[in-house]
């Protein structure tokens, strides 16, 4: 069982935030800061602008920055951990050296809850299954001044949301949706754990000074439309890479009309255009609901410094100025979209999507329709679904496919109970999960899903790569809004437009559904009996952290070794992968979660999604040393236990998704040297290189057609490895001839250390002994 500490310094007042002090520095501090970034600069400055000079860490010196030039070191508010990357970070912070966390922080267990009968049943399932972990985490929490959600809390970014969000704040956390806090006007920036290892430590984290993107939203919301469209429609025109380096920030009158909630979301989904992170300006929406989550103290604060809290007036009336790119959506001529299948830009406006699906075979029954998340569980959210699912009954129809809801927190899950909602989506047959990620990240334990049949499912969640819903590759994921999904639900057709299309009843009558509608924030206000906090205890000088040495599950971690000191030769190609890669390929979730705190064992799923160019199959690739093909991992230790290195060669946009680092530490632990692709996403090429990779594009793209199967590889140029100066690779055919072939890095005079102490956290030790 599951232990349960002392929480003496429980929150029983609803009437005050956590870390108001903090909070109330920062707002102190704002003004000057402010100031004299502006003169700095000299210029007016967009929100994204004030809050990262507000943050910049004592050492850093206030420059005029250049985007997407500068590495500038930051002073973070808080940290927030979720269970499945917590492991990782606090197992490289234990070897940090310090008696408490430097900035408040939190770790919430959301990630290792699988959904299959109902949350009841599922919670207790997991309480006993994963108990080791959570243990581990909530000990390792108590010791070191960590706020601790236990698990059925709630999921993380919706709790951050509701309980530590602040506008004008910095946070870092180690899941890229952590960007969901923009939406209560925050940079909130989602990091492997390395980064929140050293945030932790009271060290400075450093961001490449990002590019800004306007977008302005005029008009407003009606009908049928919702935040998630606004976003759906972003990622389309953006695509999955077009956000890299970037923090958006979002302007206008149509901002100004969404809910605080409906900003979180657009914020949250943000990630999956590859931005850094998403912003709002402070406005009345957000002090609505900070009221109402028990925060009028914040609100009160911030309306203090309002000026402070959103772009100069400047920016707004002249964007192409001051940002690098600028959009502009009509919130009143929006169309809802339907996002994929397979990836989340692929936006479909729903009166197109009869032709579209028709037009590339899409089956277009839909099995299962899943709301909620961290990104669409907001009482908005859920009251407009819930009109949906009412007239079900009222007009006589029965709903056709499968209906699930992952409440985003216990907050959430009591209060549309106490309101009747949960009721209402019972009559429609629906399934309630625990408050936890579940399906979204394939902790969905879905009956059938073995047989890998085509069969389309819609969700309100963020993303829909290959598999990662129920593990079934020929799953047809589409995004969509909680409404679209609801009323694609009751009419089980992806291609039935509620806007204009009806349905047959059980009477054989004509009926249309009419458009949803609820409230932004409950009337009779929050309510929550255990909303699953446990606070640290004041001194954990004594708190006793165990890690078994036969556990399955943790392993403590042993240092990566350092450069050796040469040019790295002899490589052998583990895989040169073909088109996406994201982390799901590189590290898959979903059963592999359980291995999270334990390196060795979830190395066995490195790079098991990707597709290998050379015989367009999933998971074998060849074995140059006796020429047979088997399964990346087991080639990978076969290549370590030879003592030879090795190389891994990807596409466009490699390691996009997910903040999970160990997408880098396996490869590094098994011995591969270097990733040279196309391009990377953002946390994905830090956290190569906070482990000690090597990171590298190729300068001249179409040489990833030059690399062949048998190659063997030298990387030459490290020795004199420097910023700015590209390196060089020599490609040995198998035919006796080879060539050369440029590639770059974006690594700065400190990431190069951390390549020759063999990882950053080897700094870090080496300092502290
Ligand atoms: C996700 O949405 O992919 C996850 C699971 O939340 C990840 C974190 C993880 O892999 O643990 C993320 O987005 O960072
Ligand atoms: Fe959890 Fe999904 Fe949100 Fe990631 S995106 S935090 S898996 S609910």
């Amino acid at each position: 069982m599951f232990i349960n500490f002392a929480a003496h310094q429980e929150k029983t007042n609803q009437a005050m935030a956590y870390d108001i002090e903090m909070i109330k520095k920062v707002y102190a501090e704002l003004p000057f800061k402010i100031e004299t970034a502006r003169k700095t600069a000299n210029k007016p400055l967009t929100l994204a602008e004030k809050i990262l000079y507000a943050h910049l860490h004592t050492q850093q010196a206030v420059n005029a920055f250049s985007r997407g030039k500068d590495y500038v070191d930051f002073a973070p508010d808080r940290v927030a951990m979720q269970d499945a990357t917590a492991q990782m970070a606090l197992l490289q912070f234990m070897q940090a050296g310090r008696p408490k966390v430097a900035v408040p922080s939190t770790v919430h267990c959301d990630h290792l809850i699988v959904a299959k009968d109902g949350s009841k049943a599922d919670l207790n399932h997991a309480l006993s299954d994963s108990s080791e972990v959570f243990n581990f985490l909530a000990s390792v929490s108590n010791k070191y001044g960590i706020g601790f959600w236990k698990p059925g809390a709630g999921i993380i970014h919706q709790i951050v949301l509701e309980n530590y969000a602040f506008p004008g704040g910095m946070m870092i956390g180690t899941d890229s949706h952590t960007v969901n806090a923009g939406g209560l006007g925050m940079i909130a920036i989602g990091v492997g754990g390395a980064d929140a290892c050293d945030v932790m430590a009271g060290l400075p984290w450093e961001l490449k000074w990002p590019k800004l993107i306007g977008i302005k939203l005029t008009g407003t919301l009606s009908g049928w439309t919702s935040a998630k469209d606004v976003i759906n429609k972003v990622a389309g025109m953006l695509t999955v890479k077009g956000g890299t380096g970037a923090i958006v920030e979002y302007f206008g009158e149509g901002a100004l009309a969404l809910s605080c909630t409906g900003k979180g979301t657009i914020c949250n989904m943000g990630a999956e255009i590859g931005a850094t992170t998403s912003t709002f300006g402070y406005d009345e929406s957000m002090a609505r609901y900070l009221r109402a989550t028990g925060r009028a103290d914040v609100a009160a604060l911030a309306d203090q410094v309002k000026e402070h809290l959103t772009g100069d007036a400047e920016v707004y009336a002249q964007p192409e100025k001051y940002f690098d790119e600028v959009y502009e959506i009509d919130l009143s001529e929006l169309e809802p979209q339907i996002n994929g299948p397979f990836t989340p830009d692929l936006a479909t406006p729903i009166s197109q999507m009869k032709e579209t699906a028709a037009k590339n075979g899409w089956p277009s029954k839909i099995e299962v329709g899943l709301i909620g998340s961290c990104t669409n569980s907001s009482y908005e959210d859920i009251s407009r679904a819930v009109s949906l699912a009412r007239q079900v009954a009222e007009k006589g129809l029965k709903t056709k496919a499968e209906f699930t809801i992952t409440p985003g927190s216990e907050q959430i899950r009591y209060t549309i109970d106490r309101d009747g909602f949960i009721k209402a989506f019972d009559q429609i047959g629906a399934k309630v999960f625990a408050n936890a990620c579940g399906p979204c990240i394939g902790m969905w334990n879905r009956m059938g899903a073995d047989k890998k049949e085509k069969n389309t499912i819609i969700h309100s969640f963020n993303r829909n790569f290959q598999s990662r819903n129920d593990g079934n590759p020929n799953t047809y994921a589409f995004v969509a809004s909680p409404e679209i999904v609801t009323a694609l639900a009751i009419a089980g057709d992806l291609t039935f437009n509620p806007l204009t299309d009806y349905l047959t009843n059980e009477r054989g009558e004509k009926v249309k559904l009419d458009p949803p509608s609820g409230d932004e924030l409950p009337q009779k206000g929050f309510a929550v009996e255990d909303a699953g906090y446990q606070a640290p205890a004041a001194d954990g000088s004594l708190v006793q952290v165990q890690v078994s040495p036969d556990s399955n599950r943790l392993q403590l971690l042993e240092p990566f070794k350092a450069w050796e000191g040469t040019d790295l030769k002899g490589l052998r190609l583990l895989i040169k992968a073909k088109g996406k890669c994201t982390t799901d390929h590189i590290s898959m979730a979903g059963p592999w979660l359980k291995f999270r705190g334990h390196l060795d064992n979830i190395s066995n799923n490195l790079l098991i999604g990707a597709t290998n160019y050379f015989n367009g199959k999933i998971n074998a690739v060849k074995n140059q040393l006796n020429g047979s093909y088997d399964e990346v991992p087991k080639v990978q230790r076969a290549y370590k236990a030879a003592g030879i290195g090795s190389i891994v060669v990807g596409d466009e946009n490699y390691g996009e998704g997910s903040s999970r680092e160990h997408a880098a530490m396996e490869p590094r632990h098994l011995g591969v040297r270097a990733i040279l692709v196309k391009s990377f996403a953002r946390i994905h090429e830090t956290n190569l290189k906070k482990q000690g990779m090597l990171a590298l594009t190729f300068a001249d793209k179409n040489d990833y057609e030059k690399i062949q199967e048998d190659d063997i590889l030298d990387i030459i140029g490290i020795t004199a490895f420097a910023p700015g100066t590209p390196l060089t690779i020599v490609l040995n055919h198998r035919d006796g001839s080879s060539e050369e072939i440029k590639v770059n890095h974006t690594y700065n005079e400190n990431q190069i250390e951390w390549f020759k102490a063999g990882a950053a956290l080897n700094i870090i030790r080496r300092e502290l002994a």
